[in-house]
């Protein structure tokens, strides 16, 4: 069925038990509000989990988890396609042949495979944490998607997604779209609550910095109470000279909707500790919802199931008329049938 609506796909890891507060913010809000004006595609990426070691009774379960955090966070299937990566075959058919497209030195380049396979040494990385990009293209290229929405550290992917999909297309005729990412700047990074020069990351070497959405209200409002700030005191929007309490106002505005000026003048005049506190509320009174509905699906993993078995099957239609056209352009000889 052709759609009119410009197509979105993107899709998210389910590696950590609780979704972060930079996945809500620079991600999942965005594929909720996207699922109104766009024909929406959104996947859990556990193919691109395996990258690193997961134990499998966990990986099972984080991915009913992280399923049920994004209907909790306001996805409707009815109204776009949710659906886990491996129940797709073709993503990794693809991913093969872009492979094969793909410079060795090319992919060498990617930043988050030097940082991770540096932190992790050769030995310790995998050949699927090399290609982890490669997967991601053929993610996006065999849904024919015009946009992708994620946060500001996935901008290079996508950059590799449009340079995949200008040679197939140069080499063999037009075949893909050629997406664009779709990044809002507000939310494209939310940072580190301890070590606000980093982004808020599930891979942080602390969890104290770290707001995961799951966690018990109390934990959390807690660790925004601790967040680190400077020894100056006035409540200033400077993500430079001012990261930390810049920040916390950033979360604040993006949480309630208030702009930073209101934020700055409300402040005028108080402490970190005023600012802090509210925050905290603020946060609170996001997460109590929010778990709540992720609660109900995580209760019901027949519906949950039922939810990401209908899903796939939207998915593969879609999938294997690309597959099907990237094979013949190739010269792959058909399957007799
Ligand atoms: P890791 O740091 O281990 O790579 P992660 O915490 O970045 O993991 P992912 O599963 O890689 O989590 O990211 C899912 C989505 O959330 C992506 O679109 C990513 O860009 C976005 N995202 C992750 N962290 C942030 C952040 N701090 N601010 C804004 N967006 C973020
Ligand atoms: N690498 C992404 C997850 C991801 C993705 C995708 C995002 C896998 N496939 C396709 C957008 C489109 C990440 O968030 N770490």
């Amino acid at each position: 069925m052709a759609s009119e609506r410009s197509r979105v796909l993107s899709g998210i890891q389910p590696s950590a038990g609780s979704f972060h507060l930079g996945n809500y913010l620079g991600a999942v809000r965005q594929w909720v509000a996207l699922q109104d004006t766009h024909d929406a595609f959104y996947m859990l990426a556990d193919l691109h989990a395996i990258t690193v070691p997961q134990a499998p009774a966990d990986l099972r379960a984080n991915t009913r988890l992280a399923a049920a955090q994004i209907l909790g966070a306001g996805l409707d299937p009815e109204r776009c396609t949710l659906f886990v990566q491996s129940h797709v075959p073709e993503h990794a058919e693809l991913g093969w042949v872009m492979n094969c497209l793909t410079g060795f030195g090319e992919a060498a380049r990617m930043t988050q495979f030097k940082d991770k396979s540096a932190k992790q040494g050769t030995e310790g990385t995998s050949v699927g944490l090399f290609t982890y990009p490669v997967l991601q293209v053929a993610d996006i290229l065999l849904y024919q998607a015009h946009q992708v929405p994620v946060g500001e550290d996935q901008r290079q992917h996508i950059e590799l997604t449009r340079d995949l999909a200008e040679r197939f297309n140069g080499r063999y005729g037009e075949t893909f779209t050629v997406p664009d990412a779709y990044i809002l700047k507000e939310t494209a990074k939310i940072y580190d609550l301890q070590e606000p020069a980093n982004k808020m990351s599930k891979s942080a070497s602390s969890v104290k910095g770290l707001i995961n959405l799951m966690d018990e209200p109390k934990v959390t409002a807690k660790k925004v109470k601790s967040a680190v700030t400077d020894t100056d005191t006035v409540v200033r929007y400077d993500p430079v000279g001012k990261p930390g309490v810049s920040n916390l106002l950033g979360i604040y505005s993006n949480l309630t909707g208030a702009s930073i000026a209101e934020l700055e003048q409300k402040y005028d005049g108080k402490m970190y500790g005023a600012l802090k506190t509210d925050l905290a509320e603020v946060v609170v009174d996001f997460v109590t919802p929010f778990r709540a509905r992720t609660q109900e699906y995580l209760d019901d993993p027949e519906t949950l199931d039922s939810i990401l078995a209908k899903g796939a099957e939207k998915a593969r239609t879609v999938a294997a008329e690309t597959l099907a056209q990237v094979y013949d352009k190739v010269g792959f000889l058909p399957a007799k049938r």
